[in-house]
């Protein structure tokens, strides 16, 4: 064992210096070249992200270690006018790519130079509790401190890193950065179906509301927490970016707006897409391209799926494109056709995810809350230019390969069959819902887990008697207002939910909302097995009860996005179930090698003591849900 560590080890150091030759190669012919001020910014080639921060011991082979400083300062993102005010891990938006092979230890050092406390949330990634970074794994860093986190490196994936306190501002103002954890042995079962490595990108999407001279414009959670006496915004713009997320004006690809990448034709490409956004959903078509995903979240699937392009607006088949809510990623395969010379577009499209429209009376209070029509609608953004170079080599068109590799390193696992989803002890309830708007716009969303008057068994017998009424209207009322939930400020250690290490469990997410939410758990990947969207009907309007279930592929995941419901408040929901696993094994005794001595797998409590880590978030990634407390933890316990 140790010996092969040893030779993959070698190959991967040549395989990156392979690849650091052809990115330069790329850069000096072309790579992303943007506009006019291409010049002004080294870092407007992805490829030349930072590697000259990130470093490799050579007495210590299987350690990678990187120096992340956060600091305000001010870059030209957009094509025109004066740079934006951000706040950046050195300087970048986003944040220096990190990239580590399995087996790796990964350090990376913070030194907070900001105004305000941070840190550092490893999004996705399988970890110690007191290397989460979330704000109840860890305490703030403070201004002018600093914090070293180290952890080693158990699967390959696409994750990213960001701050996990004010998360909402942190973020948007530019701490993001891509963190690619790769395993030589997939990427040379790829390279074998025509997927290599030099044609690798990663892509790290995000948008930003900008103002006047390209600035930030205020954020709603700041004025309601720091300023409510002299806010700028209106009820009805602070009700904007709170109920629908905050969405920006101006799409970033790897912090540039409408950047350009020149591709060879007839080469497979491999992108590795992430949506760093507050709000915004991401869905992606290249006209005229299929793009394949081949992984996601918690790495490669089993086999590709296939993405039509879209071509049709608006477009509601969501199978159409490439789909990413807020912290989802992707990795996708497509080939570049067309002729030497021709230009394609990257495109933004639209998704149908339950916006809301807001009203005001006469004197600006807000009135309440409406459908959106325009939701789902909204006109396609060219996001990025593709310019086609060069001759196909293989004269032949690739197809995608029917089974994907994994390695033995990190093999996809179903752990879906081992858990009874009718066995309502073994679920971690969940309930997302918010409160009603209030006329200066506030409105509180919440990630409740008290199952208060049996609140998950209401909601199991009123679906069952759905399923089974046959078209028949279902009487009775279930959910918020009558069933209101404790809030995250209202959970404390004996209402939290808890699982033991070991536990195969699975969450039972049950959304309240007529909005799509992106569910994000952290420290351990969980598996999708359905969803149920569930309508008691309506017997004055005549509407049947209805019940429908989704299924899903094989997959792990960190994030996934709960259907919003499809009728009435509290005569219809849905309910989603994922399979988790609290197993540690893989962080106490890696087959790979050495771990941390003292690693803290297990994580109790609502507030942590220094030194000692508090348990395990889960939440809703629109950040400004997640901020004004959807949200909410679980303890472990041994
Ligand atoms: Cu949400």
């Amino acid at each position: 064992m140790k010996k092969d560590s040893l030779t993959s080890s070698r190959l991967v150091r040549v395989t990156r210096r392979k690849f650091l030759i052809n990115s330069a190669m790329a850069l000096a012919g072309a790579g992303i070249i943007g506009s006019a001020d291409a010049g002004r910014r080294s870092h407007r080639n992805p490829s030349s992200w930072d590697h000259h921060r990130q470093h490799r011991m050579p007495h210590r082979p299987r350690v990678v270690e990187v120096y992340l400083v956060a600091a305000e300062t001010y870059l030209s993102l957009r094509k025109d006018g004066p740079p934006t005010r951000v706040w950046a891990f050195n300087g970048q938006v986003p944040g220096p790519r990190i990239e580590a092979n399995v087996g790796d230890t990964l350090i990376v050092h913070l030194s907070n130079q900001l105004p305000v406390e941070t840190s550092i949330h490893w999004h996705g990634v399988e970890l110690p509790a007191d290397m989460d970074g979330s704000n109840l794994s860890q305490l703030g860093v403070q201004p002018g401190e600093t914090f070293t986190y180290e952890f080693k490196v158990l699967n390959a994936a696409t994750h990213w890193y960001h701050p996990h306190f004010r998360t909402n501002e942190q973020v948007d103002l530019g701490m993001a950065g891509p963190l690619v954890f790769r395993d030589p042995e997939e990427d040379d079962m790829l390279e074998i179906l025509g997927i290599y490595r030099e044609m690798e990108m990663t892509l790290m999407l995000d948008d930003m509301l900008l103002g006047k001279k390209n600035q930030p414009r205020a954020f709603a959670t700041e004025e309601l927490e720091l300023d409510p006496g002299s806010r700028t915004l209106t009820p009805s713009a602070i009700s904007e970016q709170v109920m629908n997320g905050r969405e920006g004006n101006v799409i970033l690809v790897n912090g540039h707006e409408m950047p350009t990448v020149k591709l060879r034709r007839g080469i497979p490409q491999r992108w590795r897409i992430i949506n760093v956004a507050n709000g915004r959903f991401m869905r992606l078509s290249i006209p005229g391209h299929t793009i394949y995903r081949i992984g996601g979240d918690g790495g490669l699937l089993n086999e590709p799926i296939a993405a039509p392009p879209i071509e049709t607006f608006p477009d509601s088949n969501p199978g159409n494109g490439i789909l990413l809510s807020p912290a989802e990623r992707a990795d996708v395969v497509f080939v570049p056709s067309g002729a030497h010379g021709d230009k394609l577009y990257l495109e933004w499209h639209d998704i149908a995810r339950g916006r809301h429209s807001i009203f005001t009376d006469e004197f600006g209070n807000v009135t309440g809350l409406g459908d959106d029509e325009f939701d789902g609608q909204r006109p396609p953004i060219e996001i990025m230019r593709i310019k086609l170079v060069g001759h196909d080599p293989h004269g032949e068109a690739w197809s995608p390969p029917s089974v994907l590799p994994r390695s033995t390193h990190s093999p996809l696992v179903d752990i879906r069959d081992s858990v009874d989803v009718t066995e309502p002890d073994d679920a971690l309830p969940v309930f997302f819902g918010h409160t009603p708007l209030a006329p200066d716009g506030r409105v509180r969303f919440f990630a409740a887990v008290q199952n208060r008057d049996g609140l998950l068994v209401a909601i199991r017998a009123k679906t069952a008697a759905a399923a089974s009424a046959g078209g028949a209207v279902v009487g009775g009322m279930v959910g918020p207002p009558p069933f209101m939930p404790r809030p995250f400020p209202a959970v404390n250690d004996s209402s939290a939910l808890s699982a033991k290490i070991g536990d195969t469990r699975y969450w039972e997410v049950i959304n309240f909302t007529g909005a799509v939410h992106p569910f994000h758990a952290h420290g351990f990947f969980f598996q999708p097995i359905e969803t149920l969207i569930v309508n008691l009907g309506d017997a004055a309007s005549g509407t049947p009860s209805s019940i429908k279930t989704i299924s899903y592929p094989l997959e792990n995941k960190d994030t996934i996005r709960l259907p919003g419901r499809p009728g009435a408040l509290g005569r219809s929901w849905t309910i989603t179930r994922l399979a988790v696993q609290f197993d540690d094994n893989a962080r106490a005794a890696s087959p790979l090698g050495l771990v941390r001595s003292d690693q803290e797998m297990t994580a109790v409590g609502k507030v942590p003591a220094p030194g000692a880590p508090g348990g395990w978030v889960f939440h809703c990634h629109i950040s400004e849900h997640g901020d004004q407390g959807m949200m909410s933890y679980f303890n472990l316990s041994p």
